[in-house]
């Protein structure tokens, strides 16, 4: 792929870059993606029989079983290109910070350092009543074969729960104001492999481009940012950036 000799520049120029990353981000990891047609992870549900608090109360052993079926998933899952790609950023830019759309950890495993999970993570649980986080042994009774499935919160007996944000539950406040700060400041925010339709994730784009920080879209495919964003780079994330760090530091 060929590159616009102005946005090279901006990136060798950045002070601090945000890289705001969805699902499409480890499609090259084997990890479905939400809304694909037929292989996305909701082909044979639809997401409000699933990720919602209601949907748990009313089956939680489907929902359970389901995260739990992902979070195997996840663990086997490895990081792609294009997350050690965001990763080695850290060493060419003065500050990089991930905001991501996933629950799968798999930034944090490529080494990014500075990562705010806007959606929660799969790899932790909680209980629904308390809050409080389940201890490992906990967790070691999810096997859906095993005992009462979901199991138990050890403090109160609620139900156990996947640490993420369902429909119609608050974006953790902390995660939410650390994304906006980084808005304030960083001058450079990639968006990467999301649909761009779920709120308030989706506003962030818009209000990024809004303070006048220059927006750069890759996606294989058109979304709504792309008439907000001042670059669309068309292809897939584990391709596009290794191949735009190595155009815009070639001797790094
Ligand atoms: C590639 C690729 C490759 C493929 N390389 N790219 C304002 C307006 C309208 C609605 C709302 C609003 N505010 C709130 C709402 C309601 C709701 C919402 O947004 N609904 C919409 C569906 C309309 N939002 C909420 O409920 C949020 N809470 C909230 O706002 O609280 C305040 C409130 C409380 C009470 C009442 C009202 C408001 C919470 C949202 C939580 C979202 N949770 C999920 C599930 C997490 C748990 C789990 O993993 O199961 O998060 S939903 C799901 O979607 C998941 C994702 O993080 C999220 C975004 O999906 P993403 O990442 O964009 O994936 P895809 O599959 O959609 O797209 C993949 C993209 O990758 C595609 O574009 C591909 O082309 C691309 N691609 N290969 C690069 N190789
Ligand atoms: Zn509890």
């Amino acid at each position: 792929m060929l590159f616009d000799f102005v946005l090279l520049d901006k990136l060798r120029a950045a002070r601090h870059i945000a890289i705001f990353s969805g699902a499409g981000m480890s499609a090259e990891s084997g990890i479905p993606t939400f809304r694909e047609a037929h292989t996305g992870l909701w082909a044979k549900y639809r997401p409000e029989d699933l990720a919602t608090p209601d949907a748990f109360l009313r089956d939680p052993a489907t929902v359970w079983n389901w995260y739990a079926w992902r979070r195997d998933f996840v663990r086997q899952a490895r990081p792609n290109p294009g997350h050690l790609a965001v990763a080695r950023l850290e060493s060419l830019v003065p500050k990089v910070t991930v905001i991501t759309q996933n629950v799968d950890g798999l930034h944090q495993r490529a080494g990014s350092g500075n990562v705010i999970e806007l959606h929660g993570s799969i790899l932790e649980t909680r209980c629904f009543d308390c809050g409080q986080p389940a201890e490992d042994a906990a967790l070691a009774a999810a096997a859906p074969v095993q005992g009462e499935t979901p199991p138990r919160c050890g403090h109160c007996g609620g139900l156990l729960r996947p640490g993420v944000v369902w429909f119609g539950e608050s974006l953790p406040s902390a995660a939410w104001n650390r994304a906006s700060d980084v808005l304030d400041d960083a001058d450079v925010f990639f968006c990467i492999g999301t649909s761009s339709l779920v709120e308030p994730a989706a506003s962030l784009p818009r209000y990024a481009r809004s303070c006048g920080r220059t927006v750069i879209q890759i996606n294989p495919e058109a979304t709504s940012h792309d008439e907000i964003a001042q670059y669309i780079l068309r292809g897939k994330a584990g391709e596009v950036m290794p191949e735009l760090l190595a155009a815009a530091w070639p001797r790094a």
